[in-house]
């Protein structure tokens, strides 16, 4: 559960709606598997990940990125509801695709740094307050139903 006030979710919700999702999400998962190298061992099946540059032009991990984002989006509609709402994600991610929920917690700081990047100066230390929360909420709920 999130504690946003009504500042911040009109602020989340209204940074949201300036974010170019799609591009955000492919950049935001070729960064995890860059800072992070280890994660590349659950996108075996992606091809090449051995180098920076292989993993920034490769069209699946542009993909599937687009893809998470896409679905992270659906926090933002639901930020009363983000157990809800991830819990057959967290089902996923446990029970058939083995990821450990510490990497949800990577990812989710990712996109606040490219957030800060793409805002500069409207990404103000409350924005940032308030991101952490939307990434940390999320990572959360998607690591709910881990057993
Ligand atoms: Mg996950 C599949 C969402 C973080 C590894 N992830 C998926 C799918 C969605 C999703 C919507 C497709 C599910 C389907 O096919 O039904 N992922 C999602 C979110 C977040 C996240 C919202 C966090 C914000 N995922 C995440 C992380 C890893 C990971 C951090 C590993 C480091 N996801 C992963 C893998 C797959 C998915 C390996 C299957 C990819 C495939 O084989 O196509």
């Amino acid at each position: 559960m999130v504690h946003l006030s009504s500042e911040e979710k009109n602020l989340i919700t209204s940074q949201w709606g300036k974010v170019k999702i799609e591009q955000v999400g492919g950049e935001a998962l070729a960064r995890l598997l860059i800072v992070y190298p280890w994660t590349s061992r659950f996108f075996d099946h992606f091809g090449d990940l051995s180098n920076a540059k292989a993993v920034i032009s490769n069209a699946k991990v542009l993909a599937h990125g687009a893809k998470v984002l896409v679905a992270f989006g659906d926090a933002i509609k639901h930020l009363d509801d983000l157990k809800g709402t991830f819990a057959s994600l967290s089902e996923l991610h446990c029970d058939k695709l083995h990821v450990d929920p510490e990497n949800f917690r990577l990812l989710g700081n990712i996109i606040v740094i490219i957030l800060a990047e793409h805002f500069g100066h409207d990404f103000t230390l409350e924005a940032q307050a308030a991101w952490q929360k939307v990434v940390a909420g999320v990572a959360n709920a998607l690591a709910h139903k881990y057993h």
